[in-house]
């Protein structure tokens, strides 16, 4: 299933010809998307390429023309491209490191009188040695630069992370953690454990976000512990949309759940909602891959767990342990630092971040990248080494096919 256009997020990139901008879509893409030439000018008309660009979600660069160009076919090219900043959130501007002039003032100017949030990148930073040349300071105005290399490569993820730090709140705040695969009259039936370490006469956050969530949206919601599914399932005369457990029963809950229901858990909702669902089953595919004695760094969002004190520190340990068959080393983290070391880690499994806005979880992941760390969470991790991932992936057909064209 293909996000529709209208939720992607729209970046126009721009600039003189020849600056690179084509390149630097290729280097974020890495693919060939747009013709990348040496004669000024290919580009005539704005290429749109819809992707997913990783851990923000789906995004549509449009690749302009150069707009410094005067004559017939450069006047129609001018005026294509000043149709792109109609439909333009968020703009990159594309200048060669000495070029910045007149010319991208007035693209600047153009984005920021729409309110349009703006990207310069300095780009062929290659060609020159000092680290920069820039010859206009943009930090009172706090518009943020950065400096590239399509060719070598260097700056491109710094790039990416702007991109995530600059998109626009909602795009960035999805609105939905369920209701979106419930519809209006569908029912979802919540699995939740009363066990010692449930918390005394209440829910956790993320059970009652998601009850709300279905509340709002018009949908019937049934809570249950486990013990009881089986039984409610019976009584209903229509089976529920979908069925909702804590990752901690998936086992009972998979068992008792018809496999026509499709099946996941409160925490693979909050990969989806909080973090990047794609991107964490990446995550976790590289589970297949670890090695007794490697380090696996388990961080939490929040310095104290409310509940579940020993989810991250004994049961997910004992079953990766299992499913590795040897011992491996594990560091728990708590708070919203990440340890400076990230890149001696094999793998990063994150909790919920249910605390958190989206756009810290997105940054976190981000930081994974960076230090080329895959990054999965509790719920994905526990249905992996588990055994059910496929099944608990089954409401998210994306992410579904990101699971079988890359499983090991
Ligand atoms: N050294 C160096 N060359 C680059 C870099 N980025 C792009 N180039 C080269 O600059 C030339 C133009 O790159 P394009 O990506 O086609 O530029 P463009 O801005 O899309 O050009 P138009 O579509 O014509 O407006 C090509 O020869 C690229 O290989 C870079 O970071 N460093
Ligand atoms: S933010 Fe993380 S650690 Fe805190 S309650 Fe939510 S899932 Fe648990
Ligand atoms: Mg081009």
């Amino acid at each position: 299933m293909q996000a529709p256009k209208s939720f992607r997020l729209h970046i126009g990139i721009f600039g003189r010809r020849n600056s690179g901008k084509s390149s630097i879509l290729n280097a974020l893409t890495s693919q060939e998307v747009s013709i990348v030439s040496e004669v000024a000018g290919t580009t005539t008309d704005p290429v749109e390429k819809p992707m997913e660009l990783l851990p923000l979600g789906p995004v549509l660069f449009i690749d302009t023309a150069g707009i410094d160009d005067t004559g017939a076919l450069g006047e129609k090219r001018v005026r294509k491209t000043m149709q792109v900043f109609d439909r333009t959130e968020l703009g990159l501007i594309i200048s060669k490191y000495d070029e910045w002039g007149t010319f991208e003032e007035e693209i600047l100017k153009e984005l920021k009188d729409r309110s349009i949030p703006v990207i310069i990148v300095f780009n062929k930073s290659d060609l020159i040695s000092e680290s920069s040349c820039l010859n206009r300071s943009f930090s009172a105005e706090k518009i943020p630069v950065v400096e590239t290399s399509a060719i070598t490569g260097l700056g491109i993820l710094n790039l990416r992370q702007a991109i995530l730090d600059h998109a626009p709140d909602d795009f960035i705040n999805r609105p939905r953690i369920v209701s979106d695969l419930v519809v209006p009259g569908e029912m979802a039936v919540l699995v939740v454990p009363i066990d010692k370490e449930a918390p005394k006469g209440r829910l956790i956050l993320p059970q009652v976000q998601t009850i709300r969530d279905l509340l709002d949206n018009d949908s019937f919601c049934m809570v249950v512990k486990e013990r009881e599914l089986r039984e409610a399932l019976k009584r209903l005369n229509t089976p529920p949309k979908l069925v909702v457990t804590d990752s901690q029963a998936f086992l009972k809950v998979a068992a008792d759940t018809p496999p026509e229901i499709h099946l996941t858990s409160f925490s693979i909702l909050f990969a989806r909602y909080q973090g990047n669902l794609s991107e964490m089953v990446l995550g976790a595919i590289t589970i297949d891959s670890l090695n007794p004695g490697d380090k696996i760094l388990i961080a939490e969002a929040c310095s104290h767990h409310p509940i579940g004190e020993d989810i991250g520190t004994v049961k997910i340990p004992r079953w990766l342990t299992q499913y590795v068959g040897g011992k491996l080393e594990f560091v728990n983290h708590r708070g919203h630092d990440f340890p400076d070391n990230l890149s001696d880690f094999k793998l990063i499994i994150h909790c919920g971040a249910c605390m958190w806005n989206r756009r810290e979880m997105l940054s976190r992941m981000m930081k994974a990248r960076m230090a080329g760390v895959p990054l999965t969470n509790y719920g994905l991790t526990i249905a992996y080494s588990l055994g059910i991932f496929e099944r608990a992936l089954q409401p998210f057909p994306d992410a579904l096919e990101v699971y079988i064209s890359n499983k090991p």
